[in-house]
C-alpha cells in the first residue's frame, strides 16, 4: 500500500464506525440534551475522537488539524503528511435526519492550498458514499460486503442546472444578489439542504451547477473554513473538471494565516464559475 492508500484506507475504516455512531448512537443521551447544539457537539466530538484514534495508528501522519480542535495536534515527528478534517460537517442536520458528511484534506509541509495533494469526503445519507480526489475524482459506495466499492469517475459538464446559494440573503452584497437572481432567471433549480457535503455532492453527481457561500455584511470573510472544508472541495471540483474560486482567485492559491480561517467560496462547472468571475471582476 502506498502512503495515500494507507490514509484512504483509514478514512474508509473510520467512516464505517461513524456510520454506526450516526445510526445507533444512544438516543437517551441525545434526548437528555436541551438544544440541538449540545447534542451535535457530543456527536461532533465523538466523530473527532474516532478519526484521531485512526490517524494516530499511521506513522506517515505528522499532524492532524480538526475543525473540532482549536490547535493542530502533532502525531509523529517523522510523519510526512498533515491531515485537515471536519469530522461531521452539517451536524445541525442530524436531528432532522438529513445527510451529513466528513471532509478530509491531505497536505504536504503546510496546511496551505498549494500543498494539498489529495482530498476526500464521505456522505452519510441513505447510503454511505466516499469521493476520493487525487488527479481524478472517484466515487465509491459502501456495499453489503462491508467494503467501499468503486462506482465511477466523476466528471462535471461544462454547465449544470442546479444552484445552491449559501448565506443569509438579506446580508448579501448587491453584486451577489444580482448574480444569483440572474442564474435563477436562466432556469436553474434551487438545491440547498444546508449541509455542504450533500449539497456539493449533488452538484458533482448531477453534472454541475453552482454552490456559493459569499461574503456577507456580518461575515466579510464568509463562513466556510479553508483547511478542512474549502481546500478539500476545491480540489475535488478541479479533479472533476470544474473550478473553485473566491470570487476572482483560484481557492487553492490561498494561504490561511490561521488554521480556522474562512473564505468566500464558489464551486461549480466552468460556465457558472465564469459568470461568477465576470460578476465579481
Ligand atoms: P453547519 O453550520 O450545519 O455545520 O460548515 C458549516 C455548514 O453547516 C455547512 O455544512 C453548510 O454548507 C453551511 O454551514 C450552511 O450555512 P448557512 O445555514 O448559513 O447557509
Amino acid at each position: 500500500m502506498n502512503d495515500l492508500e494507507e490514509i484512504f484506507s483509514a478514512i474508509k475504516e473510520v467512516s464505517k464506525q461513524i456510520k454506526e455512531l450516526l445510526m445507533y448512537s444512544d438516543t437517551n443521551y441525545a434526548q437528555s440534551t436541551n438544544a440541538t447544539g449540545d447534542t451535535q457537539l457530543a456527536l461532533d466530538l465523538q466523530c473527532d475522537g474516532l478519526i484521531e484514534k485512526e490517524f494516530k495508528k499511521l506513522s506517515i501522519v505528522k499532524q492532524i488539524i480538526s475543525e473540532e480542535k482549536e490547535h493542530a495536534l502533532d502525531i509523529n515527528e517523522d510523519g510526512k503528511y498533515i491531515i485537515g478534517y471536519d469530522p461531521l460537517d452539517g451536524s445541525s442536520l442530524v436531528d432532522v435526519n438529513l445527510s451529513v458528511g466528513s471532509i478530509y484534506g491531505i497536505y504536504k509541509d503546510n496546511p496551505d492550498g498549494q500543498d494539498l495533494i489529495a482530498s476526500a469526503y464521505v456522505v452519510f445519507g441513505p447510503r454511505v458514499e466516499l469521493v476520493i480526489a487525487h488527479k481524478e475524482a472517484k466515487l465509491y459506495r459502501l456495499a453489503s460486503s462491508g467494503e467501499f466499492e468503486f462506482i465511477k469517475q466523476i466528471k462535471l459538464n461544462e454547465q449544470g442546472k442546479h444552484n445552491a446559494p449559501g448565506g443569509t440573503q438579506k446580508e448579501w452584497a448587491g453584486v451577489h444578489k444580482e448574480l444569483i437572481d440572474a442564474i435563477f432567471s436562466d432556469g436553474y433549480r434551487l438545491r440547498y439542504s444546508g449541509g455542504m457535503v450533500p449539497d456539493l455532492h449533488q452538484i458533482l453527481l448531477k453534472g454541475g451547477g453552482l454552490f456559493s457561500y459569499p461574503a456577507t455584511l456580518s461575515a466579510p470573510k464568509a463562513k466556510l473554513r479553508l483547511v478542512f472544508e474549502v481546500f478539500p472541495f476545491a480540489h475535488v471540483f478541479e479533479c472533476a473538471g470544474g473550478e473553485a474560486i473566491d470570487g476572482q482567485k483560484r481557492l487553492l492559491e490561498l494561504s490561511p494565516k490561521h488554521v480556522h480561517d474562512t473564505s468566500p467560496c464558489f464551486f461549480g462547472s466552468c460556465n457558472e464559475i465564469d459568470r461568477v468571475r465576470k460578476a465579481y471582476g
